[in-house]
């Protein structure tokens, strides 16, 4: 009963956002001058692209290879309080190109024919997202005939075993000096009186060392590329060339509109999520927009709202549950303050989105 009640309530609240977004973008739209950014918000996005036989199989459509006609590609609209909406299907044509246009500000999914007669070198399917900014998209798909083929980026995972050095007690008694000097005798005639002195210093010191127990967690290190993510064994990663400490869960509450995500962030500690790092509520936050960008690339790299210009990775191991979608930053847009910068994890996408969208949640804080 609980929670048909909860199921109301949320569906009041969905309908409530959606006409107040609707009337909000009625009113808004009339400020042009001051507001270009949201009129902008016109279904004027597209995406396309080309399938291509990739010959050689490294995911890039390279000169002298072919375009691969007839296959299906599938269009879907993601949002966040409603079930994915499939908008259609295209094919490609002669020159392997296909296009989608007359898209709306949203995250899509592009998914293509794919088969054990022509298997994807490239990710399949890919999710995108037509922006303010970024209207227009090219995803790619490349083709092999036969065998698939699997690129991993994670070079190194090293598992240090618990170490324990215990130091026995030690006694170390030293004697420290013992000086004795004698002065030679006078002359000849001199009897006991006038002779020598005598002198004589003995220190004895005693230092007793306690015995101690230094017991090292096990660490694992895992390396992509040059990056170094340090599993520290509390549901905590620290990022070694940043020093951040992230969430190891990459997925610890869903998807949340900004201001949830915010919130989330705050109130995080010890004792949830996984943690028992001792951290405490207001340690955390949600990671700036370069702290997010950076945490793919190596050395850590920003951008602006594109994809990266370096090679992206997605973060894998030791992290889990990073998911293949746009992840809240805590940066603002500047010129529109209703809107936040968010980062695809799985190409490194860079866009801004209204702070009501969903987006993941990864919590960071600093490593002191
Ligand atoms: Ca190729």
């Amino acid at each position: 009963m609980k929670k048909v009640k909860q199921l109301n309530s949320s569906r009041l609240l969905v309908l409530s956002l959606f006409f107040s977004a609707i009337l909000l973008f009625s009113l808004t739209a009339r400020s042009e001058d001051t507001n270009p950014a949201l009129v902008t918000n016109a279904a004027t996005g597209s995406i396309s692209g080309f399938c291509f036989n990739d010959e050689n199989e490294n995911g890039i459509m390279d000169e002298g290879e072919q375009p691969v006609a007839g296959m299906t590609i599938t269009l879907t609209k993601l949002t966040m309080f409603f079930s994915p909406i499939e908008l259609g299907t295209a094919v490609t044509d002669e020159q392997g190109a296909y296009t989608f246009s007359n898209l709306g500000v949203s995250i899509y999914r592009v998914k293509a024919q794919s088969g054990s007669e022509a298997q994807c070198t490239t990710r399949n399917p890919v999710l995108t997202f037509i922006g303010f900014v970024n209207k227009t998209r090219e995803v790619n798909f490349g083709y092999v005939v036969s065998g698939a083929t699997t690129t991993t980026t994670i070079s190194s995972t090293t598992t240090s075993q618990p170490t324990s050095t215990t130091s026995v007690a030690t006694t170390t008694t030293s004697v420290a000096t013992t000086t004795t000097s004698t002065s030679g005798g006078g002359g000849g005639g001199g009897g006991g009186g006038g002779g020598g002195t005598r002198t004589t210093t003995t220190t004895v010191s005693t230092t007793t060392v306690q015995p101690t127990t230094t017991t090292t967690q096990p660490t694992t290190t895992t390396t992509i590329n040059t990056i170094k993510f340090i599993d520290n064994g509390n549901g905590t990663v620290t990022d070694a060339r940043t020093g951040l400490v992230w969430l190891k869960n990459a997925n610890p509450c869903g998807w949340k509109d900004w201001y949830d995500a915010d919130t989330y962030c705050r109130s995080l500690a010890s004792g949830q999520a996984g943690l028992t790092d001792g951290s405490s509520a207001g340690q955390w936050r949600l990671p700036s927009k370069e702290e997010l960008e950076g945490i793919g690339t190596d050395p850590p790299a920003t951008w602006e709202s594109d994809y990266p210009s370096v090679p992206w990775t997605m973060p894998g191991a030791p992290f889990i549950n990073v998911q293949s979608y746009y992840y809240w930053s805590g940066t603002s847009y500047a010129s529109n303050t209703g809107l936040a910068w968010g980062v695809t994890m799985d190409d490194g996408l860079v866009d801004y989105g209204d702070r009501s969208n969903g987006f993941y949640v990864w919590p960071v804080r600093s490593g002191n």
